[in-house]
């Protein structure tokens, strides 16, 4: 039987790429984002080039309920996780403090801490059944060091970080690994998605830069999950040459 692998957020960016990594790599992949039209064509591209076995689940993290039943209802066969990617995640607003959104505050919360912690919980319950599984969690270097009218985002992002220590400490009688990568800055579409749809701030993001590529950051994970069972990469920075942290970059 193949090994497989889970991975939310696959419907662009990191967890579309990894799609396309693992898949590669002859994984059979459950995959999540709550666009069901380009899941189903990613599936179909990844079935047809890789001959691989796709099941989609169609969710909200947010929705506890809905991530619980997404994993519970999976046929014993599918319940052998081998790596969750537990990617989806967002950033809304560059705004100052005391201006923010309160709405961006509470979807960003809700996506990237709660319904993170949601999906890690129920599918790190199927790996401890099996004494066996590796949990890779998606921070930032958002969550290793705050930047100006970052705030909520960076503090979601340090929260995955916190977590992903946590979890490692719990884990550790249940023989899982967990890592948290936290890339700097990557053209996917989560400038688009920060900026509302404003594509000339999204643009500027990444002006004078050449940022990561999504593939770069799939490479990157899938290479953590080819160490032999005893070795554990527990956390890894990766920013393009020309930024050092969320803060320091050097644009040509
Ligand atoms: P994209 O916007 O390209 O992808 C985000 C993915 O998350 C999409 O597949 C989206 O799918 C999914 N998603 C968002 N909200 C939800 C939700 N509530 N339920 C299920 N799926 C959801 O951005 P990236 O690939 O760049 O982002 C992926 C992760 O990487 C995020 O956690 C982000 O914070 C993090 N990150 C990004 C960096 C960057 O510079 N790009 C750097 C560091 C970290 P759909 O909309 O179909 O649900
Ligand atoms: C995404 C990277 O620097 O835009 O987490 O916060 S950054």
């Amino acid at each position: 039987m193949s090994k497989i692998a889970f991975i939310t957020g696959a419907s662009s960016g990191f967890g579309k790429a990894c799609a396309e990594k693992f898949a590669a790599n002859g994984y059979n992949l459950i995959l999540n984002a709550r666009r069901e039209d380009r899941l189903n064509e990613i599936s179909n591209v990844l079935k047809e080039q890789y001959g691989i076995q796709i099941l989609l689940r169609v969710f909200d993290v947010r929705e506890q309920q809905a991530v619980s039943d997404a994993v519970t209802s999976l046929h014993d066969e599918w319940k052998a996780i081998d790596v969750l990617v537990n990617n989806a995640g967002l950033a809304l607003g560059r705004d100052y403090f005391e201006e923010a959104d309160l709405d961006d505050w509470n979807i960003m919360v809700d996506t990237n801490i709660k319904g993170f912690a949601y999906v890690a919980k129920a599918v790190s319950q199927l790996m401890v059944l099996r004494k066996q599984g590796h949990i890779i969690n998606m921070g930032s270097v958002a969550g290793k060091l705050v930047y100006e009218r970052g705030n909520m985002y960076c503090a979601t992002k340090s929260a995955v970080d916190a977590l992903s220590h946590a979890m490692r400490v719990d884990m550790l009688r249940h023989n899982i690994k967990v890592t948290a990568i936290h890339p700097g800055a990557a053209e996917t579409e989560f400038s688009v998605v920060r900026f509302k749809g404003d594509e000339t701030s999204a643009r500027n993001v990444y002006a004078g830069l050449q940022p990561l590529t999504a593939a770069d950051v799939a490479d990157v994970i899938f290479y953590t999950t080819t160490l032999p069972p005893h070795v554990c990469i527990n956390d890894l920075v990766i920013t393009p040459t020309q930024q050092a942290d969320g803060i320091y970059m050097h644009r040509h």
